[in-house]
């Protein structure tokens, strides 16, 4: 392979390529967690995030271990670059033993604290001051991990955010509010819920700076992140990047989305991160027609075991209903 001339920020042929891989990875999951749905064998909602991978990947690429993610519903492919195995994904999708809560309940809600995961919060945006909370904590122990908090812009329209907002502010704390934006919060468009254009904004109201971007250019999305994740590991306080984007599918895949047009659909569409990248990668000698294909054999073969594994793993024992319990 030719030597690269110049990357972006840095970043080498192995990483970028290593990016392509989770883009990839991200989305095939999904694509085949929608046909599985079809088929009847997921027991778990599933709120796929396709057409906003680039927000994932830019985000959590190249994060420790020891710092934290709150995802969202949609968010599935932070928990596999956090650590999380696709086999054990996929077994939870479908409700088995061996996935992250033994059957206990639907994908969103598992946190694998020895990863870094808070398990997702039904109640939309509580998960932010549970972020700020951890980011205290890191704080106080004189830490320089980094919390990641994802929310969707309809989120950011309840009071915990404003409060998690403002205690971070106040505090100066390490942690890196990600607004996915796809403008939709299930059938409402933003303009009816919100009379500003940009989520970003919000941020300078609790004293930090907020930065609205193209959340699907997964370079983009790595640039601001980097620069957050060095202030927040510096003292220096939390980020607001607002990520635009749109989300491919119905808010889950029981939802036609019959209240947004086609037209807007495709436009979007042409806006596809991985389609964008590739050429980008393409374009600078990084991605050739043979890592490609190595790649997606490599996809396949994670996907086909993950699939398999969750089709033969057993069901709950009903004797284990009352094992792990808190209290
Ligand atoms: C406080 C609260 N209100 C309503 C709901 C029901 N609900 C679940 S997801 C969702 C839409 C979320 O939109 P957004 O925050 O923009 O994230 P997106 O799904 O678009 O990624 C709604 C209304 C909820 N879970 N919690």
């Amino acid at each position: 392979m030719p030597p690269i001339k110049r990357t972006k920020f840095k970043l080498n042929t192995d990483e970028l390529l290593q990016m392509f891989y989770w883009l990839k990875l991200i989305r095939s999951f999904d694509e085949r967690l929608s046909l599985l749905v079809r088929q009847g064998k997921v027991r778990s909602g599933v709120y796929t995030g396709i057409g906003q991978e680039a927000i994932i990947v830019g985000t959590c690429f190249g994060l420790r271990k020891e710092d934290y993610i709150c995802p969202l519903h949609r968010d599935l492919g932070a928990l596999l670059m956090k650590g999380v195995e696709p086999r054990v994904m996929m077994a939870q999708m479908f409700g088995k033993a061996t996935g992250l809560s033994k059957g206990r309940d639907s994908a969103l809600h598992s946190g694998v604290p020895e990863l870094g995961i808070f398990g997702n919060t039904s109640m939309l945006g509580a998960n932010l001051p549970v972020a700020a909370g951890i980011a205290l904590t890191f704080k106080m122990e004189q830490k320089d991990n980094v919390v990641l908090a994802y929310f969707g812009e309809g989120a950011s329209n309840t009071g915990d955010f404003h409060e998690a907002m403002n205690f971070a502010g106040v505090q100066k704390l390490p942690v890196v509010f990600i607004c996915e934006n796809n403008l939709y919060a299930y059938s409402v468009p933003i303009e009816k819920a919100m009379a500003i254009e940009d989520v970003a904004v919000r941020a300078e109201g609790y004293g930090f700076d907020g930065v609205a971007i193209n959340g699907n250019d997964v370079l983009a999305v790595y640039q601001a992140m980097k620069g957050a994740r060095r202030r927040a590991r510096a003292g220096d306080g939390p980020t607001l990047i607002e990520c635009k984007t749109y989300r491919w599918h119905g808010h889950s895949e029981h939802d036609k989305a019959f209240y947004r047009t086609p037209e807007e659909l495709a436009m979007w569409k042409s806006r596809d991160p991985l389609v964008t990248f590739t050429a980008y990668l393409t374009h600078m000698s990084v991605l050739t027609p043979e890592n490609e294909q190595e790649i997606d054999a490599r996809i396949r073969n994670v996907l086909d075991d993950a699939v398999r594994f969750a089709e033969d793993s057993p069901d709950p024992a009903p004797e284990d209903a009352v094992t792990d319990l808190y209290a």
